[in-house]
């Protein structure tokens, strides 16, 4: 087994890290920028070594000092989490050089992944449905063209060196090719160094599903289920759940053996996700990510597997000690990502100190954190404050965990997306799971509207609170130990915390 690992990043996730390696008896190093000296990931760890200034690019972009890192404290993995450089292939080769044990894939798996045409190339080969449409690039508009007809319109050009929707364009007619192509091009080389642009059939309406995969060193590979990720705005998720309602059992099962086919052509080992896009029955392989996901938990909760676990016990080599038949999902889970946006603001990135932070707790309700109280929000790392995690036996019980829970999370000092979270959580599209990547952008003036974010939250809980009396008062009158009839509801905030604290008063 490891004995000490490095996390090579900050935040919840590395928060998440940590806990994983202390309940192993693991020690975890933390590294920290300038800025994070006193963020919690810092005072959980075990060991913390500063790399550098605020700016990611002088601290937790710099390969050799994290490596450097690691060697002087006499780690022996670095774990990368998410982001900065996790699906980078020359850091995990230099970290594999220098003697250390690389918590992913091979750099090989990443590289080939990474590029989108050979990852198509790779999923055909291996039986695995794709986009119809090229696998290689094209070299001009004309050539473009030819492949446009044959799919017919509208087509999508895509970067092949992308991902994240940089270089990416519609084309709706055989006119617009050509704009188009040099478009996506220059967007292409300018985002990636590489110009190469591939042409795939435009799905307009398609949900975002993914299936988590894990392999270990000696060949296995299973998968634990799929996601629902349709929610997103600019391609940042903001609402995940297990399973997706809208799967079948049979889906569920052709999907699943088709992420692991994909996964064992690149001969995975690790955590890793194969994206699907998922549009009238049909799904087809969009992109693989080669690291722990941000939403990981929802996987967690319905099948019991602990992740980061197993990312650490099948780095070391250790095989699975269970099989496809063992995995069963159980009810389903539903993560807000809560991020410092000024949602009203149309997201705007909000700075601020943390003065109040109030965690939910109770059943069904976990908290994946990076801040504590007094904690600086800036703008030098991503907005991801923590995640909102619930269980439950259903979806509906869990949408309804949802809302409880998000009424309990207090954050004072620093504008959230918990307004837009609650708005969604009961929202009719939402309630019916009836989602497509598109949700956020249709459903903008009841999510995010020109509301104050204050009284959206109100409404959106007074709409809880009405729906939950209404199934009470089906549900029959309720009585109060001396007969008389009671409503389970008042409009004022909780008066106290869970923790027993007073709730301080808003202004
Ligand atoms: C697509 C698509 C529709 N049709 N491909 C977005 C970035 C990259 N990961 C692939 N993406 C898409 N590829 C075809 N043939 C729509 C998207 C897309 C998207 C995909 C997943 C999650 C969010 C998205 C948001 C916009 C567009």
């Amino acid at each position: 087994m490891l004995r000490r690992v490095l996390i090579a990043n900050r935040g919840e996730i590395a928060v998440r890290i940590i806990r994983g390696c202390r309940e192993m008896g693991i020690e975890s190093v933390a590294v920290f920028s300038d800025a994070d000296r006193r963020s919690p990931h810092v005072l959980l760890a075990d060991h913390a070594v500063r790399i550098g200034p605020p700016p990611s690019v002088d601290s937790y972009l710099r390969a050799d000092r994290l490596v450097e890192a690691a060697l002087a404290t006499g780690a022996d993995a670095i774990h990368p989490g998410y982001g900065f450089l996790a699906e980078r292939a020359e850091f995990a080769r230099l970290v594999t050089e220098a003697g250390l044990v690389f918590v992913g894939p091979e750099a090989g798996t990443i590289a080939a992944m990474g590029d989108k045409t050979e990852a198509r190339r790779r999923m055909r080969a291996a039986g695995v449905p794709i986009v119809p449409g090229a696998v290689d690039a094209v070299a001009s508009p004309e050539e473009a063209e030819t492949i446009a007809d044959e799919l017919g319109f509208p087509v999508l050009l895509k970067a092949a060196a992308g991902g994240g929707g940089k270089g990416m364009r519609v084309v709706t007619e055989p006119g617009g090719l050509a704009r188009a192509f040099e478009g996506a091009r220059r967007e292409a080389e300018a985002a990636f160094g590489d110009g190469s642009i591939y042409v795939e059939r435009y799905l307009d309406r398609p949900r975002h599903i993914e299936i988590q995969v894990l392999g270990d060193r000696h060949g296995t590979i299973v998968h634990l289920g799929e996601r629902e990720c349709s929610i997103q705005r600019r391609h940042q998720k903001l609402v995940e759940e297990a399973p997706s309602p809208v799967l079948s059992a049979e889906e569920r099962e052709r999907m699943g053996r088709a992420a692991v086919a994909a996964a064992a052509a690149v001969d995975y080992v690790g955590a890793g996700t194969i994206e699907f896009l998922y549009q009238d029955g049909e799904f087809y392989f969009l992109e693989m990510n080669t690291r722990l996901q941000v939403e990981h938990p929802v996987t967690e909760c319905v099948t019991g597997i602990d992740l980061v676990e197993w990312q650490l016990r099948v780095a070391a080599g250790e095989p699975l000690a269970f099989t496809q038949e063992d995995i069963r999902l159980v009810g389903h889970a539903i993560e807000c990502r809560i991020t410092s946006e000024d949602v009203a603001a149309g997201f705007l990135p909000a700075t601020g100190v943390v003065r109040t932070l109030g965690i939910p707790q109770g059943a069904g309700v976990r908290w994946d954190g990076g801040i504590g109280e007094g904690f600086a929000v800036g703008l030098h790392y991503d907005p991801l404050l923590g995640k909102l995690i619930v269980h439950g036996a259903d979806r509906n019980q869990a949408i309804a965990r949802m809302r409880r829970a998000l009424g309990e999370l207090l954050i004072e000092g620093v504008a959230t997306s918990v307004p837009f979270h609650t708005a969604v959580m009961v929202e009719p599209d939402f309630m019916r799971g009836d989602l497509t990547i598109r949700y956020v952008e249709e459903h903008e003036q009841t999510l995010v509207g020109t509301l104050e974010p204050e009284r959206a939250a109100n409404l959106a809980v007074a709409i809880a609170l009405l729906e939950h009396d209404a199934r009470n008062r089906a549900r029959g009158p309720r009585r109060g130990p001396d007969g008389a009839g009671f409503s389970a509801w008042r409009q004022a905030a909780l008066p106290v915390q869970p923790t027993g604290r007073p709730w301080p008063r808003r202004p």
